[in-house]
């Protein structure tokens, strides 16, 4: 699956997207990532990703020209759905996380800044508004990441058995609920005890604890 992600701060994905389960995935070939600076389709002599709201205000907008340039020219590269990440849109879930999964070869993640986007990009070139909570942010880059990551990890060959996501918090295996607790060694930590079920080998008994942790 391919993710071409527009930002005004591409720098910020260098360190993530290249670490740990997501740098593998890009290695084995399933996933590609590639980032674009919106900043490089202005046209002005500023080279200015901003402007004034009409109707007055506090902040700024990120002006349509270089936005629109910039999703024209990926547009090209990826057949995905363009979504931009805005408190405005619906809100990520596990299900819609595995919907993009199975649904979609790309994905176009467009990251907003200041007040947002001119509302003219969202009416012509977005096809989805997308939010990963009800709280504020200073851009869409977190959203971004948040949404490759959640989606990548999906995707068959990402993880191997040590992350598996057969059964977790949300997945369809556990009724969407939020997954048991877990216990590694040692046994006794500070005199916190392991509960003795897990101890037991029992693994029917184990079964029915962990379903009974279920919330
Ligand atoms: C979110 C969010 C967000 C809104 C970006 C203010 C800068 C900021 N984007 N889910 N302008 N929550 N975006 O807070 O997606």
């Amino acid at each position: 699956m391919r993710f071409d992600i527009l930002t005004i701060f591409p720098n910020i994905f260098d360190s993530y997207i290249n670490t740990s389960i997501l740098k593998r995935a890009q290695e084995k070939k399933i996933i590609k990532i590639v980032t674009h600076d919106i900043r490089k389709f202005t046209k002005d002599k500023h080279n200015k990703v901003d402007d004034l709201p009409f109707g007055g205000g506090a902040g700024m907008v990120m002006t349509p020209q270089p936005l629109y340039d910039c999703i024209k020219h990926v547009k090209k590269l990826n057949k995905g759905p363009v979504i931009y990440l805005s408190p405005r849109g619906k809100t990520l879930s596990q299900s819609k996380v595995e919907q993009y999964s199975k649904k979609h070869k790309g994905m176009i993640l467009l990251c907003g800044h200041y007040e947002g986007i001119d509302q003219r990009i969202i009416d012509s070139l977005v096809d989805e508004e997308l939010s990963i909570g009800k709280y504020v942010l200073t851009g869409g880059e977190l959203p971004a990441i948040t949404v490759v990551d959640a989606v990548a990890r999906l995707l068959p060959g990402v993880l191997g058995r040590a992350e598996s996501h057969e059964e977790e918090s949300f997945s369809k295996s556990l009724n969407r609920k939020k997954e048991y607790p877990h216990y590694t060694r040692p046994a006794d930590f500070l005199g916190m005890k392991v509960p003795d079920v897990l101890m037991s080998g029992h693994h029917k008994e184990i079964a029915k604890w962990r379903k009974s942790k279920l919330s």
